[in-house]
């Protein structure tokens, strides 16, 4: 999530043809299937404009610039799409774009059938599994992809860790979920997937509020490349317009971004040293506590009464007292320290046992990166494997 004009163009030239675990979806289906499908979708939602585009599909022109692209985008000349149109005027009046050359622009986005199934949630059935979601994420091929990078990036994670005071292994754990090390940054160009999950979201219960984020994400995407000095159709990132290898949505660039390398430009794509410094400044901005040589999390035994329950589900922030804890019948294995707060953490296993955590500041300032207790968790497990594999290398 932040900025830059090198990162585009890194992006554009270095994109590996890895697929994005979740970009698999790209799986296209036949264009006319998909502009049935959103035709039917955009008609009754009063918000989205039924694609009067019909005639603009033909000069499909703006086709020739995909190569390379990993999906099968459908032109349906977002231009003429009013809420385009508003947004358009909104990008003058505010920021001072030029008219013709932005509109010239939007009429080359591309409808993303794939990005709008993918913001789909999941249908309900199976329980929430952690074991099961953690073993995606700690395993052999990530662990050594880690092990690579922790040595390859060596200086740079330990700069980072003395001017931020985040711990390398938190660092390599973020950047290892996100994108194993670089390896899946995905291939959507930002500005098809944002336009798209913008103006055209599925019905949802949060469907306003993901739209208008969204459209400030495709805003910041647009701000981002003027800034940087770079076509923003360069800028390529996953179905839900996150770029680079943390995977930072523009407006993030734009607001945590740091040139670690020194270079004048923030380049997520191109630059390790780049996504380091980025994510330990994203943590310490969001409540990461420095120097703090505890663990960020720590297992914890419930008494049968459940009188802790109540504490659970307070939302992704540390807000209670040891004290609370120890009242309510949270055993921890070694004392908690009075003065901090810490969270009450769950992590369902499906058919077996849950499992209970007492977390602090620094897990919930993983959480702000994605708001999932399992992710978190897998960022500190996936950390301290790729930390242990590196102690036990032969050098
Ligand atoms: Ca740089």
């Amino acid at each position: 999530m932040k900025h830059f004009v090198p990162l585009l163009a890194a992006l554009a030239l270095a994109a590996a043809p890895v697929l994005d675990a979740r970009g698999a979806a790209k799986h296209a289906p036949s264009k006319a299937k998909i502009a049935k499908a959103k035709a039917a979708k955009a008609r009754p939602g009063k918000s989205i404009p039924a694609p009067k585009a019909r005639k603009a599909l033909a000069p499909a022109v703006a086709a020739a610039a995909v190569s390379g692209i990993d999906y099968d985008g459908e032109p349906v000349n977002f231009s003429e799409w009013q809420v385009m149109r508003e947004f358009i005027d909104e990008m003058v009046a505010k920021h001072g774009f030029e008219r013709a050359a932005l509109e010239a622009q939007m009429r080359e986005v591309r409808f993303v059938e794939s990005a709008v199934q993918l913001v789909k949630p999941a249908p309900p059935g199976k329980p929430k599994n952690w074991q099961a979601y953690s073993e995606r994420f700690i395993e052999p091929i990530r662990i050594n992809a880690g092990l690579r990078f922790w040595n390859e990036n060596a200086a740079a994670l330990a700069r980072a860790e003395a001017r931020y005071g985040v711990p390398a292994e938190i660092l390599v754990g973020i950047i290892g979920v996100e994108t194993v090390y670089g390896r899946d940054t995905g291939r959507f160009r930002v500005l098809d997937t944002l336009a798209t999950l913008a103006f055209a979201y599925p019905e949802a219960p949060n469907k306003a509020a993901r739209s208008v984020f969204f459209r400030t994400e495709l805003e910041n995407a647009l701000l981002l490349a003027r800034h940087e000095s770079i076509d923003p159709f360069t800028l390529l990132g996953s179905f839900a317009g996150a770029v680079g290898l943390p995977q930072f949505m523009p407006g993030n660039i734009l607001k945590y971004g740091v040139d670690f390398d020194g270079d004048g430009r923030i380049d997520l794509r191109g630059s390790t040293s780049d996504a380091i410094g980025s994510v330990a400044n994203f943590l310490i901005e969001h409540g990461w506590k420095p120097g703090d040589a505890g663990p960020a999390v720590m297992p914890v035994d419930v008494a049968a009464h459940r009188a802790w329950e109540p504490l659970l589900g307070r939302g992704l922030a540390a807000t209670l007292r040891a004290s609370e804890l120890e009242a309510a019948g949270v055993i921890a294995p070694a004392a908690l320290a009075p003065e901090r707060l810490y969270g009450l953490v769950d992590l369902q296993n499906g058919a077996e046992a849950t499992e209970y955590w007492v977390a602090n500041d620094n897990f919930f300032a993983i959480t702000k990166y994605n708001r999932s207790y399992f992710y978190a968790m897998s960022v500190i497990d996936l950390g301290r494997a790729v930390r242990e594999a590196r102690a036990h290398q032969t050098l």
